[in-house]
């Protein structure tokens, strides 16, 4: 096999806090005001990336974001020096303080929406990095990230990183809301974008908003020139399903290869999706692999609440699968029989690993949002270089930052404090040195 997938894991920033931000999340709600542990976060998320590199993948890392987000204070017009903009921020708002203080560049799952070379009109890999719109905490994300890709993904023989979705009520929310099946990952495949309502129709929310334009959707497809023979489809999230806290569709729908592992109340017309599903992977040579949790086997909420579809699905080196699912998969009774029963099928997947993401997992990111797929061929990961590619080596230097310069604990009153602006600053000059990414963020550009 030529092309293989590179999970890009966001590293849990220095902020990494329960701010109760995200609507729709329960896990975040629940959690609100607690005190968090950036450290142990982004341990936790360093030893997912350990474990798929000793498995013999290759692992990429997205860096996190400057926070406090001064640039977007100075923006509303609070002045002076660094310290002066955030105490004047904090006087004004705390709820702003902590809108520009979230970690949550670290689900990068919701960084953008990637298409293989295999799948595009001109043969390069797309990017469009989410406009995150339906969140300010998450929105500020976007112009970081389009630098931070175009910094990785420099090369423009090979790559786009096109611009952002526009329309800020054409809100995307990236790959979280994006299945891939195809016969394996060098051949071209179907891409299944899942929208929750349209930018012009009235919600039909009983609980939460969709956060997903099928507009956005639709803009994505095209500038990603997919449409040609089938290689798009779009599909609407049930509201059912973002009712119960299934806020992307990533908490109630997986896919790697030609497996599509999901939820049977993910999908508005489950039916009708399964039966196009068929017919547009037969045309492209291959039949899909469907693994569906029945209601009765594995309710909504205990989808939900044990995030067994946000797990990872990855194609092993030696042949077949394994899932990397977090540990609340494992405690949940209906969740685990479910696995197992998969296991026992003999089918592609044939390991299943929990482990231990339960920072992240308490405002609601598991093991899917805190990675964004990226297929390439071996040229393409040629041109890449080292940027961003971690080994056993790197791994332990980012270890190492984190042991030295994170928090162990955080609570939101500490956001006003100056002083974590300045050492989030130090451990991410640290980071982008190990990941050799240059000046990405806006204080290390002035
Ligand atoms: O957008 N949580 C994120 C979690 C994103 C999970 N990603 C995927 N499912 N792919 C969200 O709801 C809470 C952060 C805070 O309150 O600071 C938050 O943004």
């Amino acid at each position: 096999m030529n092309a293989v997938e590179v999970n890009f894991d966001g590293l849990v920033g220095p902020t990494h806090n329960y701010g109760g931000l995200a609507q729709g999340n329960l896990a975040a709600a629940a959690n609100e005001g607690s005190v968090s542990n950036p450290r142990e976060a982004a341990l936790q998320g360093l030893s997912k990336m350990r474990a798929l590199v000793r498995m013999g993948l290759t692992q990429g890392v997205l860096p996190p974001h400057e926070r406090p987000h001064v640039t977007s204070l100075r923006k509303m017009g609070f002045g002076g020096n660094d310290a002066d903009v955030i105490r004047g921020a904090s006087r004004a708002s705390p709820l702003l303080l902590a809108n520009v203080s979230s970690a949550s560049a670290m689900w990068t799952a919701n960084a953008a929406t990637v298409s293989p070379s295999a799948d595009t009109g001109d043969g390069l890999v797309h990017f469009t990095p989410a406009n995150l719109s339906s969140h300010f905490h998450r929105a500020i994300e976007a112009e970081t990230t389009s630098r931070i890709l175009s910094a990785i993904f420099a090369d423009a023989s090979k790559f786009v990183v096109n611009t952002p979705v526009p329309f800020a009520t054409f809100g995307d929310e990236g790959a979280a809301n994006h299945c891939r099946l195809s016969a394996s990952h060098d051949e071209r495949g179907v891409e299944l974008f899942v929208y929750g309502r349209s930018a012009f129709a009235k919600s039909d929310a009983i609980r939460f908003v969709a956060r997903q334009a099928m507009e956005a959707s639709h803009v994505v497809a095209t500038q990603h020139q997919l449409w040609n023979g089938g290689g798009a489809v779009l599909v609407k999230q049930a509201q059912a399903a973002i009712d119960a806290g299934a806020f992307h569709n990533d908490v109630v729908a997986v896919s790697n290869g030609n497996v599509l592992m999901f939820h049977a109340q993910a999908f508005e017309q489950k039916d009708a999706l399964v039966e196009g599903l068929k017919r547009v992977c037969g045309l492209k040579g291959f039949e899909p692999v469907l693994l569906e949790a029945a209601s009765e086997e594995l309710t909504l909420d205990q989808a939900v609440k044990s995030y067994l579809f946000n797990s990872q699905i990855v194609s092993l080196p030696e042949g077949g699968m394994a899932l990397i699912l977090p540990s609340e998969a494992e405690d949940t009774a209906r969740a685990k029989a479910f696995v197992d029963r998969v296991l026992a099928t003999n089918g592609p997947i044939r390991e299943a690993h929990y482990l231990n993401l339960r920072q992240s997992m308490r405002n609601g990111g598991g093991p899917a949002c805190l990675r964004l797929r990226v297929v390439l061929t071996q040229e393409e990961l040629g041109a890449i270089g080292s940027r961003a590619i971690v080994d056993e080596g790197r791994i332990s230097a980012l270890e190492q930052i984190v042991k030295q310069r994170y928090r162990d604990q955080l609570a939101i009153a500490d956001l006003a404090d100056p002083a974590l602006l300045d050492e989030s600053r130090t451990a991410l000059d640290e980071i982008g040195r190990v990941l050799g990414l240059g000046a990405v963020h806006d204080f290390q550009r002035v």
